[in-house]
């Protein structure tokens, strides 16, 4: 790397790829999630670096030595935090997924306020902040993600180590009401000013978390306006942005086009008769509103008893923190109620409701996206929701229909050609899908090709371009490919 070429440097919970034991072996496995989605390709061949959590606890490991070959696959540098298995516990599935994941998703009544979690949240954010200085240098630019790592300018700061710092936040922010039940809300909203810049996937989060340091810090002045705004607190000064997130419009467009895909959803299609799809998929998860999605169609089939044997509902659901007693129980929920809906209105030849609960291959994914005829993406709430992004850049024959809820992130790009629900109106879902199964082919085409224009034009390379051109006044381009670096003339 030439010198005084900034880096960037990616700083998450989780590395992109994971340690996993399977039997008495350790594996590497590509991480799934929204991030790895959003970040991989523009790390890769970049020079880039990401640091975080490779999902091991066990200190006897050679955790680099696993992720070398990984490391040179993917193309950028791969630097591990350890964490112990009490580490994981108090910040991980603590402080980070039983109050931070509920309260910001306007769950408060999931909160467990236990301030041994918050002690061990910071503690760890201190110890990700430590191999953050370790690891950069002051020409860097560090991108840190996520509601597990508020702490790192913070800390970083009181190391005497001086990086710029943009903090990106997946997740919704709350309304103050809802805030402010925070025990630790001050500290929290204090570390997050440290940053020189904070990211948000909607204005309605940014204006949130505005209202939020207006109650708890009086003093503070904002400036400005549009996307980017300037804050104030005495002679600090940073910045708010709203980021909307997206995904690689063309990778998932062509993957539809290339024609194996294309056979495979045909196939999808044939093994389901070809009968009209309506298609979920979610990491499995009580914010994304799975159960109350069944129970919509339950009420479909209930309500348009002509819609028996014309419609199936394919819900693929990917497991996901699997150790917590709260999922289980969720995965069970769901189980049930698929077993309700088919035990009261399968018939030979036809079940309604097909549950996968797995991860798929990204082109089987794919090729369920263009197969389906609904994307039904109704969470409680979410930060954007990519499901709904992939399925309109997936669905090439732009015949489709995207039912999305108003609390998804999605919405505010997407509302004018989405058919917006409220999550929780299971009469409403079930009379949107009635609806849609409805239109006609000039209308779905006309929503659609809408959905995905707005899907291509505001895609993952121009959700990185704003967050740099915010934070550090570059560009994606700033950031050359490894490849034409080596090339370049004299
Ligand atoms: C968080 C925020 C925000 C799903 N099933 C399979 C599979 N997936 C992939 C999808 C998609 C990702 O998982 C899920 O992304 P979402 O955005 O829908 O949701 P979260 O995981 O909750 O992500 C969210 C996101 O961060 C980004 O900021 O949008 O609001 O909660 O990319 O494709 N991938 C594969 N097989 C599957 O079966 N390969």
């Amino acid at each position: 790397m030439e010198p005084g070429l900034r880096r960037l440097v990616v700083v998450s919970n989780r590395l992109p790829a994971a340690l996993k034991k399977e039997g008495d072996c350790w594996k590497v496995k590509a991480g799934a999630g929204g991030l790895v989605t959003a970040l991989a390709p523009v790390l890769k061949n970049r020079g880039g670096v990401w640091i975080g959590w490779s999902g091991a606890s066990d200190p006897t490991l050679d955790v680099d030595g696993l992720l070398s070959n990984f490391s040179s696959e993917a193309g950028y540098d791969l630097f591990t935090v350890p964490l112990t298995r009490e580490e994981v516990d108090g910040y991980y599935f603590g402080f980070s997924n039983e109050i931070i994941w509920p309260l910001f998703h306007d769950l408060q009544t999931r909160c467990r306020f236990a301030p041994e979690y918050w002690r061990m949240y910071l503690e760890v954010n201190f110890k990700f902040a430590e191999v953050v200085a370790r690891k950069t240098s002051p020409d860097d630019y560090v991108w840190i993600h996520d509601y597990h790592l508020m702490h790192q300018a913070f800390f970083l700061k009181s190391m005497g180590v001086k990086r710029s710092t943009g903090f990106f936040l997946h997740i919704p922010f709350p309304p103050p009401d809802i805030f402010m039940k925070l025990p630790w809300r001050w500290k929290l909203i204090q570390a997050l000013t440290e940053f020189d810049l904070v990211g948000f996937q909607t204005l309605q989060d940014r204006k949130n978390f505005a209202e939020c340091l207006r109650r708890l810090v009086p003093e503070v002045r904002f400036e400005g306006r549009g996307a980017v705004i300037s804050v104030k607190i005495g002679s600090r000064k940073f910045r708010l942005g709203a980021f909307p997130i997206s995904i690689d419009f063309n990778q998932f467009n062509s993957m539809a086009e290339n024609p194996e895909v294309a056979q495979k959803a045909f196939r999808i299609r044939e093994a389901l008769r070809h009968r009209k799809i309506i298609l979920g998929v979610d990491r499995l998860d009580y914010t994304k509103g799975i159960p109350e999605r069944i129970r919509s169609f339950h009420t479909l089939l209930s309500r348009y008893p002509e819609l028996a044997g014309r419609v199936n509902f394919v819900q693929i659901a990917v497991p996901s923190r699997e150790e917590v007693d709260e999922y289980k129980e969720l995965r069970t929920e769901i189980e049930q109620l698929v077993g309700r809906v088919n035990g009261e209105f399968s018939f030979p030849g036809w079940v309604p409701v097909h549950y996968h609960y797995k991860s798929f291959p990204h082109d089987e994914l794919v090729a369920y996206y263009a197969a389906a005829d609904i994307g039904l993406v109704t969470p409680l709430r979410d930060g954007m929701n990519l499901v709904a992004k992939e399925y309109c850049a997936s669905n090439t024959s732009e015949d489709g229909v995207l039912i999305l809820s108003e609390f998804a992130g999605a919405a505010a790009q997407l509302q004018k050609d989405a058919y917006l629900v409220n999550p929780y109106d299971m009469e409403g879902i079930a009379k949107a899908m009635n609806r849609a199964l409805h239109w006609d082919k000039a209308e779905r085409r006309e929503h659609m090709v809408g959905l995905r224009d707005q899907v291509r034009k505001n895609n993952i390379y121009w959700w990185v371009d704003s967050f740099l051109q915010a934070g550090i006044a570059k560009s994606l381009d700033d950031f050359p490919e490894v490849e034409s670096l080596e090339y370049e003339p004299g």
